[in-house]
């Protein structure tokens, strides 16, 4: 078991090394997102749900806390297995575990992660708050995950894709993403996703740019974590964080900017790469949809909007789609 674990790391630090390669070795260059997330990216991500400038985690509690029984009554199944992909701390999944515990639902409920120490800290939080509810988590890829789930379960599946997590996939990724999601899933199943809508360019831009500063040490932490997981000496302090918001595409955009000509080496690669001054890297993006791009989408892989369901400012929605 420990082997197992160990093996699995060893395997991710390659890809991760290798991904670092690619990226920084491209022009213009790039580092994936999805780096962000070690255990200090974890507790940055906290920090910045809790900031008053990043509306997004509250919005979507409010719609669940708000309209729980509208979704539930949309949804219309009493007998399921309910499926979130990224679940993180479960802080707003619970408030929906909560109103189908209460209204005495038969299901069961399937967190897919492939942190295992995200799933453990969910399982044991939710032990203790709800121990009457059914749980399996699995610790999996996506897609390896739900092909599994539909050869041992007959019952209809309600899938929960929250958080505008949707928005740190470029329009392309998107695209293959839904398409992989929509193939994965049989006719009647559901789709409960959350989407971060267009609104003010500046309450968006400050979202992602707070007067604290934790979401430029969250963009920070990619270059720190390359130093610390695969030996690079990146310094810190000669790079800026400046992200940008395009309110036609609805992109809001993050980069990492050189202060000045410098080289990084990075030990695990034995590499260098050399940096112009300005010189960027772009590490993420967080796309803003208005309700067309939400039905184009849903109808372009196969599903009907069956319900949209927002805050009281309508800044976020959770749309379900049913396949
Ligand atoms: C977790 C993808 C929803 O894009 O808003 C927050 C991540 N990045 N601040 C987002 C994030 C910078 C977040 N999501």
């Amino acid at each position: 078991m420990k082997n197992e674990t160990l093996e699995e790391n060893k395997v991710s630090l390659q890809q991760f090394a290798e991904e670092v390669r690619k990226g920084l070795s491209a022009h213009p260059k790039y580092l994936p997102s999805r780096y962000f997330y070690d255990a200090v990216g974890d507790a940055l991500f906290q920090q910045i749900m809790n900031m008053p400038e990043y509306y997004l985690t509250r919005s979507e509690f409010h719609v669940l806390s708000g309209q729980k029984e509208a979704i539930a009554r949309a949804w219309a199944h009493s007998s399921f297995d309910l499926i979130e992909l990224g679940a993180g701390d479960g802080y707003k999944t619970k408030v929906l575990l909560r109103h189908f515990l209460d209204k005495q639902m038969d299901f069961r409920y399937l967190p897919i992660d492939i942190s295992a120490n995200v799933l453990q800290i969910l399982e044991q939080s939710l032990q203790e708050e709800l121990p009457e509810l059914r749980m399996l988590t699995i610790e999996d890829e996506y897609f390896q995950a739900l092909s599994h789930l539909s050869n041992y379960s007959e019952r209809p599946k309600l899938i929960l894709f929250m958080g505008s997590n949707i928005g740190n996939f470029t329009p392309e990724e998107a695209t293959d993403f839904m398409g992989q999601l929509s193939a994965s899933m049989r006719q009647g199943d559901g789709l409960l996703i959350g989407f971060d809508l267009k609104k003010s360019p500046h309450q968006i831009l400050a979202a992602y740019n707070d007067a604290g500063g934790i979401t430029r040490n969250f963009n920070l932490n990619l270059l720190k974590r390359i130093n610390r997981e695969l030996g690079g000496d990146f310094a810190l302090d000669q790079f800026e964080h400046f992200p940008i918001y395009d309110p036609e595409l609805g992109a809001a955009k993050s980069y990492l900017v050189s202060k000045q000509e410098q080289e990084v080496y990075i030990e695990a690669l034995d590499e260098a790469f050399a940096f112009e001054r300005a010189e960027s890297i772009y590490t993420e993006i967080s796309q803003k949809f208005s309700l067309q791009d939400i039905k184009t989408m849903a109808e372009r892989h196969g599903f009907e909007v069956k319900g949209q369901f927002f805050d009281e400012q309508r800044w976020f929605v959770d749309s379900l789609w049913i396949k």
